[in-house]
């Protein structure tokens, strides 16, 4: 009888010991849950071109091998600029093939051209009939960098396709204050050009030492929120001024890791598409590097980190 009692009680005991380790474990869960956005461990693997990129290139004829080339009307390179308002005209000209940047109002896509002020995340500016404004912008010194792209963000690649200006805010009275602004700001054109240019208010950032005649990576891709079948495969691209990268036959090699994860590395100059992403919130780091795996001092603008959001 009292062994019973006995085992009755150790049986007890250890289911109690068993619920507090459950019970740990759970705390500890939610409170790495809560103090850090690291996302549950994920294999990604790169795999090709998507199908769905592939048929829309077929259906958009030419206009993936054209070489459309930028030139920046508005803002000057080396102008100041009196307002915090900054204005950006372009024209396009070159190999066009058809290619014209213009939003679709039904599926809300289309060609169009990444704007990127500083080392922020790129704009879209679907209509150059349209002025697009960068609103906000801090006084200081700043770059734009500018190159056209595919409805599906892949960026053209030829030469003349990507331009870089740098110009001075003075004066300009930003409100420092201000928070970044979300999509919902943003103005988006329609078919038909009007005087309302299309526009974003701005983050506070400033240039980096840009030297625009050496080596120089520009993030363009991943950026944002990746949903259902959109998230399956998420492509990684850049622009590559003054740099040749080891498989097209020159020097450079660009590293690249996700959530902190081992570097890999792309050498050639193409974008890649990952499968395998969890959901919630992850980082990409995207670095131009020699040789010898050794950073490229781009003025401050590498490596670029950017967190982008799955929800699939
Ligand atoms: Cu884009």
């Amino acid at each position: 009888m009292k062994s019973i009692k006995i085992f009755t009680l150790l049986v007890a005991l250890a289911a109690l010991t068993a619920c507090e380790t459950q019970t740990n474990t759970n705390a500890n869960a939610t409170n790495a849950a809560n103090t850090s956005s690291a996302p549950t461990a994920q294999t990604l693997a790169e795999v090709p071109r998507p199908q769905k990129i592939s048929d829309e290139m077929k259906t958009r004829g030419e206009q993936d091998n054209a070489a459309p080339t930028i030139t920046v009307v508005e803002p000057k390179n080396g102008a100041t600029v009196s307002s915090s308002t900054v204005r950006v005209k372009l024209s396009l000209s070159g190999d066009l093939k058809g290619y014209k940047p213009m939003m679709d109002m039904e599926t809300k896509m289309g060609n169009h051209i990444h704007v990127i002020l500083d080392n922020q995340p790129y704009e879209a500016y679907y209509n150059l009939d349209r002025e697009f404004e960068l609103r906000n912008v801090a006084d200081g010194e700043h770059t734009l960098r500018f190159f056209p792209s595919r409805p599906w963000h892949e960026s053209y690649k030829n030469d003349g396709a990507f331009q870089i200006v740098k110009f001075t805010v003075k004066n300009g009275g930003a409100d420092a204050t201000k928070p970044v602004a979300t999509n919902a700001n943003q103005t988006m054109s329609n078919a038909n050009a009007s005087a309302t240019p299309e526009g974003k208010d701005m983050a506070s950032s400033k240039a980096g030492a840009v030297d625009t005649t050496k080596p120089l990576l520009t993030y363009s891709r991943p950026k944002g929120e990746y949903k259902g079948a959109d998230a399956e495969a998420i492509m990684i691209d850049f622009w590559l001024s003054n740099a040749k990268l080891q498989g097209d036959g020159g020097e450079y090699r660009v590293r690249y890791s996700v959530d902190g994860g081992e570097a890999k590395y792309i050498d050639r100059w193409q974008p890649i598409w990952l499968t395998g992403w969890t959901n919630g919130k992850h980082y990409i780091k995207v670095e131009l590097v020699d040789k010898s795996g050794n950073l490229i001092d781009s003025g401050g603008y590498d490596p670029t980190t950017r967190e982008i959001t799955v929800a699939k």
